[in-house]
């Protein structure tokens, strides 16, 4: 059948217009920046593809929401509303309001880890991890091996493998493993799904040794999107539909509500047992606030609410989805190495192909993103060793098999124009990759330290 086009469901009502910079004023930007893409100013960038994090438009419908903001400090109307959508659309009873999703994480993790835990995961998130680390577990990663191969054209990339996840538990014990966290459309491998089938096959492994099944659901509903199209026995389902059948297989849900639910701040952690409810209020109270707003304003619990239903919708994800693939494509048809299949929130580039001559001890991804900057304002970030850290015990430095800058796609902020000509300002850098010098830090942080590290180049 020919291939149809597509186009956004939405039409544009306000608009923010953008700046554009010279070369020079981009060289000595990102010297200012310790060649740090987090550490730029947003007035010095053009298109900003740094995160898909609290920075999509809102709708009208989402605008019109932040008016019925209540902002009373105790049982604001806004949170019942917010409850509710949640058990709706998430399935999930009770809901913990946090500042955004790593104030769920912080809950969580103190809640059920104790020192000497592992807690195991579809790969790592940044934060994720250093919450579990902070509670005194050690994280372990059971995601298949293909996740972490950047050709490997697996469908699945996000999913457990059943071999590791056992080899861990006949190590450890299923005492020491207080819960599995398994997010959808894993951000470190490349915005790569996990299956209906490897979900369920999870719950079965969970029930069968007592083992709590945490969701990392920041990007449920591109998840589901994926499966709809990839999974047949899905292929006639709505992604709302889809939605919903991930969260009830799972028990508790941490959710960074700046991406797929699209408002600019908020998060919440949402669960079906009382008990565990009665621990996270306890805590909630002491790192966010209320438990009926968490770090949340009234008005943005409102537009959370209207953010979720729109979330699912399937013309929504169609054209989200749609967009990445446009960029992906058309990068690969210029043969710039990406990660395949192209992602649901970014496209992935392979900092390892495109500067062979830079070894990842100077962070090649750290320099591409750099690079990238300083041809054209597009601003990307680094997804490698940087990201990685050091080990916590031997204070090496994590090495991983990915090294990558992520073009991460805010929703419903760009057109596809921006992608022609991220496109183009990527085969640019290409073209002079041989130019691009590697680097080396001259201000590490302990923690996090892709946020504020500085680098310089080397030689
Ligand atoms: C992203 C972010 C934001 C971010 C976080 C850390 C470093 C750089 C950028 C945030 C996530 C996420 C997943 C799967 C939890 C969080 C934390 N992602 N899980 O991709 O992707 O949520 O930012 O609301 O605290 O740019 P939070």
């Amino acid at each position: 059948m020919e291939k149809r086009s597509w186009a956004e469901p939405y039409k544009i009502k306000m608009v923010e217009l953008l700046k554009m910079t010279t070369r020079e004023e981009r060289e000595k930007a990102i010297i200012e920046a310790g060649f740090n893409t987090f550490l730029l100013k947003s007035d010095d960038v053009y298109i900003d593809l740094l995160t898909d994090s609290g920075c999509g438009a809102m709708s009208d419908q989402q605008w019109s929401a932040i008016m019925l903001g209540d902002e009373s400090y105790a049982g604001s109307r806004n949170f019942y509303h917010l409850r509710d959508t949640i058990e709706e659309y998430y399935s999930y009873k009770y809901t913990v309001p946090t500042h955004q999703g790593r104030g769920a994480e912080n809950i969580l993790s103190q809640i059920m880890i104790k020192p000497g835990d592992f807690v195991p995961g579809n790969m790592y998130f940044t934060t994720t991890r250093l919450h579990q680390e902070l509670a005194g577990g050690t994280f372990v990663d059971v995601i298949i091996d293909e996740a972490h191969q950047v050709d490997s054209h697996h469908p699945f990339k996000g999913n457990v493998d059943f071999s590791k996840l056992n080899k861990l538990l006949e190590e450890v014990g299923a005492e020491n493993i207080p819960y599995i966290c398994i997010a959808t459309c894993v951000n470190m491998a490349g915005g790569q799904p996990i299956s209906m089938d490897n979900l369920k096959q999870l719950r079965v492994w969970c029930d069968q040794h007592k083992i709590v099944l945490v969701h990392d659901m920041t990007r449920v509903a591109e998840n589901a999107f994926f499966i709809q199209q990839r999974e047949a026995a899905y292929a006639a389902k709505s992604v709302k539909e889809i939605v919903y059948e991930i969260c009830a297989l799972t028990d508790v849900a941490t959710m960074s509500s700046k991406k797929d639910a699209m408002v600019n701040i908020g998060g919440f952690l949402a669960m079906n047992d009382d008990k565990l409810y009665e621990k996270a209020c306890g805590l909630v109270v002491v790192y966010e606030g209320l438990h009926t707003y968490g770090g949340m304003a009234g008005r943005d619990m409102e537009a959370l609410a209207v953010g979720i239903k729109e979330s699912v919708q399937d013309e929504h994800m169609h054209a989200r989805i749609g967009q990445i693939e446009y960029l992906g494509e058309k990068l690969m048809a210029a043969g710039v190495p990406i990660v395949q299949p192209i992602g649901g929130h970014a496209v992935f580039l392979d900092a390892r192909k495109l500067l062979p001559h830079i070894p990842q001890e100077q962070y090649p991804a750290q320099a591409l993103s750099a690079a990238l900057y300083v041809e054209s304002g597009v601003r990307s970030m680094e997804r490698g060793i940087v990201s990685a850290g050091r080990n916590k015990e031997t204070g090496k430095n994590h090495a991983p098999a990915l090294e990558l800058v992520r073009l991460t796609i805010p929703r419903r902020v760009y057109t596809q124009a921006h992608m022609d000509v991220t496109a183009e300002s990527v085969i640019r850098v290409m073209e002079n990759a041989d130019k691009v010098k590697g680097l080396r830090f001259t201000y590490e942080p302990e923690v996090l330290r892709f946020f504020m590290g500085r680098f310089e180049e080397v030689g």
